[in-house]
């Protein structure tokens, strides 16, 4: 008899590729079927068969607050009540856009739909401010799936074995130049190799879709001083760590400032947000105002707003959320530690962002991550599924803990960790 979840994935598969809206969905590097979700509530879901799971994806980042916040649902079921979407400017785009502003230290922002539109449009617009075309990016990282990004991706690109992608012409391709992450000699050379060239330098702050690898002391900071004495712009992709580290993000967590900043996940409460914004020198220049074309039809819809500017109130005005997710993260991280230490594994944090790599060696970069024995994490996987913990399908991605999970649950994890190992 099959489940219910099987049932709806071989519907799916018939009309959808893979079955799935995103690929890393579809489960296929653990050799399962996607479990169907049906509801979610604080830190738990529930899949279409009515079983119950602790909830590590957290939709991918975007619910920090947990599924079903009662004052972001509130506040999206009022904003409906007066329509869907108007294409014109709303009273609330400028509520949100003067708190992102708040929180992150840019002067401007826009908001687009997707991480993958604020990465695309921040790249057009580092082209557009400096007449170059080279972009340097890091072997892992993972910035959506816009052609300039797909080359070395991380992310559901590696963990399908594609990090290059089919589709994206050689000479798309070629303006973009690949770095090891850790490894600022790796970016002097790139610039050096390509003098007058590169527009930008874009980072993950922490590199989450390699599984989480931090940055070492002084990575980002070496990059900012290489992108001034290059006069390139450096880009932080933040759509995982913005909003998450800090209420600042990573600029303000690790104190170095970028030039551009794109948003994601956390900024729409689990509504499809993402934003780009910067110095109001660099920003003027998106169209209307300047030369660099930049547009979408639901951009800054009401209702999304009204769900990522409710989360972002609350994460702004309650900073004892963060010591919470550190104490947590931490006590998780510490947990598995010990419950693993009989094998070759690593558990990377930061904040309340985590990756087990089950390899003997610290983890410090793309290449240490994929020495990870996949298989190894394919039986940690399901071994979680079956004890009702749900964490990401694959070894390149993170563990996400929101304000919802409690001290008992990150425990019953810890558990099952000691009983899968
Ligand atoms: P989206 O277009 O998926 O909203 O954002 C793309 C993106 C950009 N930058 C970073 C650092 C990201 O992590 C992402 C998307 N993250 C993946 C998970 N690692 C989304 C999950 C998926 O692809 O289904």
């Amino acid at each position: 008899m099959m489940t219910r979840s099987e049932a709806l994935f071989e519907a799916a598969q018939r009309v959808l590729p893979g079955g799935v809206n995103s690929p890393v969905r579809a489960c296929r590097a653990v050799g399962t079927y996607p479990r169907f979700l049906e509801r979610g509530l604080g830190s738990h879901v529930w899949d279409a068969d009515g079983r119950e799971y602790i909830d590590l994806i957290c939709s991918w980042g975007p619910l920090i607050l947990g599924h079903c916040n009662a004052d972001v649902e509130h506040a999206v079921q009022e904003a409906v009540k007066k329509g869907l979407s108007f294409g014109a400017p709303t009273a609330i785009e400028v509520e949100m856009a003067e708190l992102v502003c708040r929180m992150t230290g840019v002067e401007m922002v826009r908001m687009v739909n997707s991480g993958t539109e604020a990465v695309m449009s921040a790249l057009r617009l580092a082209r557009g401010a400096t007449g170059r075309s080279k972009i340097i990016k890091f072997a892992g990282c993972y910035h959506g799936h816009s052609d300039s990004m797909l080359v070395k991706a991380g992310s559901g690109a590696l963990t399908g074995g594609a990090p290059d992608s089919a589709g994206v012409p050689a000479e798309i391709a070629g303006d973009t130049l690949t770095a090891a992450y850790n490894d600022l000699q790796s970016v002097r050379s790139l610039f050096e190799a390509n003098p007058g060239k590169v527009a930008a330098v874009i980072v993950e702050p922490v590199a989450a879709n390699m599984g989480v690898v931090p940055p070492e002391p002084g990575f980002l900071e070496g990059l900012r001083a290489l992108c001034d004495e290059f006069d390139s712009l450096l880009i932080f992709d933040e759509v995982i760590t913005g909003f998450r580290l800090a209420p600042g993000g990573a600029q303000s967590y690790y104190g170095v400032q970028a030039d551009l900043v794109t948003y994601g996940k956390i900024i729409g409460g689990g509504m499809p947000v993402g934003a780009y914004g910067g110095s109001r020198k660099l920003m003027e220049l998106v169209a209307p105002l300047g030369p660099v074309y930049q547009a979408g039809t639901l951009s800054g819809n009401p209702v999304a707003m009204a769900a990522g500017l409710t989360q972002l109130q609350i994460l702004s005005s309650t900073p004892e959320i963060y010591t919470e997710l550190e104490r947590r993260g931490a006590m998780l991280q510490q947990g598995l530690r010990d419950a693993l230490s009989g094998i070759p594994a690593q558990v990377n944090r930061v904040g309340s962002i985590l990756t087990v790599f089950f390899t003997e060696q610290p983890v410090t970069g793309y290449a240490q991550a994929k020495s990870s024995d996949l298989e190894q994490f394919k039986h940690w996987y399901l071994g979680l599924l079956q004890r009702g913990v749900y964490a990401a399908p694959s070894q390149f991605e993170a563990m996400f803990l929101s304000a919802a999970h409690t001290d008992a649950e990150i425990e019953q994890i810890i558990q099952a960790a000691r009983e899968i190992i």
